[in-house]
């Protein structure tokens, strides 16, 4: 019996063996081939500052980020914990996380694990800060979501910040709990590698490699240092031991640039912001749809469902991805406001998503009416401001084209064929009020 069970024992180990050396194997295309399929992602800013709202002790957060509201109204840590006893998501319900990033069209979730805050969201055996072992909720947010995830195919990627920690002593960020005179000054934090060394090691470290053992395949390990590394605590080589981490647990998990490593698999722009040209190497821009990543009840801000749309296409137009934000509030509801913009966004991915999924950049100048995307040998024209014309050139020679269609209902399109270019009449009426695609196949 004993020999069977060691036998058996080998046979798994073979074959996991063989698993992680295929994933090992992976060429970097291979590895980002499902992001630069996906172009849409939602990230999900929810913590204990979702309880807060943006306002603590009746005063709002001194910046735009909610989830910053420990850091800039210095609320010590003995205060700030306890917001932990509010915690109680009675409405949170991973399906519908999930089901309405899949209505919208998106295809992976960021979720924050652990933020600046140091509180983690799921259940970490590293320390009692986190949500099992320190709200009245007591649940692990992240086992539904997997299960939702898998159940709709939709990537999972955990968010964990690993520079800022303003909960262990040793974490870079807080100077309002802890003595930072011995330091020199940084970005956003004082510079001591002895102080920041303890907490790579004794928080940082185990709890990503918790991440990485207890969730099954992750899609993204998206970290969190938008200063340049030398402007911190963390070293070169933490960096490094923590790559390697994520290639020996995990090889198919890509890594955002913001870890602070060149090692990493592809560029995080600074939040909302959008390059002016293509950018042939691969990039994202993470993006708020009011201005805050944190639930926040002082954030009216709301960007409206066009322009959202206009910087989804723009980023594909440009070769990237567009990571766009929801922040949940404590019970676990999405604010309506973000649901109805989700939702109006799906309804035209649902009829036009061929011109995102796997889309790009098409190599021609951006016209001033919208944007266009390519793939394969389908060029993409995004007509977001009806020309008052009724046309548009495209400057693609008329010899190329084999045919001129809206995309929605497949319909031809008159155009004429100039020299280097086609002029292109559009239908009476825009087909779709946010953007109506029309769709070139060329030769
Ligand atoms: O400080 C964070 C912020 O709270 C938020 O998480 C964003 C998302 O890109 N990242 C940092 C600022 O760039």
């Amino acid at each position: 019996m004993k020999r069977i069970l060691s036998m058996l024992m080998m046979v798994v180990m073979v074959a996991g063996v063989g698993l992680d050396s295929k994933a090992a194997e992976m060429s970097q295309d291979e590895k980002m081939a499902w992001w630069r399929e996906a172009r849409f992602g939602m990230f999900i800013h929810w913590g204990l500052y979702s309880v807060a709202e943006g306002e603590f002790e009746g005063q709002k957060c001194r910046g735009k980020y909610a989830e910053w509201i420990m850091s800039k109204n210095k609320i010590p840590n003995a205060k700030y914990e306890k917001l932990a006893d509010q915690f109680n998501p009675t409405k949170f319900d991973a399906e519908s996380w999930v089901t309405l990033a899949k209505e919208a069209g998106m295809k992976y979730i960021v979720i924050t694990a652990k933020h600046h805050d140091g509180f983690a969201m799921y259940d970490s055996k590293v320390s009692d800060y986190d949500v099992v072992d320190s709200t009245p909720w007591g649940r692990d947010p992240m086992v539904d979501l997997r299960k939702a995830c898998d159940k709709h195919g939709i990537k999972l990627c955990f968010y964990y910040s690993h520079w800022q920690d303003w909960r262990h002593p040793g974490g870079d960020g807080n100077d309002w709990d802890f003595d930072r005179s011995q330091d020199k000054k940084g970005s956003y934090c004082t510079i001591n590698y002895e102080r920041f060394a303890p907490y790579w090691r004794e928080k940082c470290i185990p709890q990503v490699r918790e991440l990485l053992t207890k969730y099954g395949e992750l899609g993204i390990m998206w970290f969190d240092m938008w200063t340049s590394r030398q402007k911190t605590s963390v070293t070169e080589e933490q960096l490094d031991e923590m790559i390697d981490m994520i290639h020996d647990l995990q090889p198919q998990c890509i890594i955002n640039k913001r870890i602070g490593s060149g090692r990493a698999d592809y560029l995080t722009m600074q939040d909302n912001r959008y390059p002016s040209k293509i950018m042939k190497d691969d990039w994202e821009t993470p993006a708020t749809i009011n201005d805050t990543w944190g639930y926040s009840k002082h954030d009216d801000n709301w960007k409206s469902t066009r322009e959202l749309l206009g910087l989804l296409v723009g980023n594909v137009s440009k070769g990237g991805n567009y990571l766009l934000n929801i922040g949940p509030k404590a019970d676990g509801s999405v604010p309506e406001e973000s649901v109805l913009r989700l939702r109006e966004i799906g309804r035209w991915m649902k009829a036009n998503g061929e011109s995102i999924y796997g889309a790009s950049y098409a190599d021609l100048e951006k016209p001033e009416w919208g944007h266009y995307t390519k793939r394969d040998r389908n060029l993409y024209a995004h007509v977001f401001d009806w020309p008052e014309s009724g046309k548009i050139e495209v400057d693609v020679p008329g010899n190329d084209v084999e045919s001129v269609q809206l995309l929605t209902s497949r319909a031809s399109v008159k155009f004429k064929r100039g020299g280097k270019s086609l002029v292109v009449d559009l239908p009476a009426e825009p087909a779709d009020e946010l953007d109506t695609v029309i769709r070139f196949v060329l030769k």
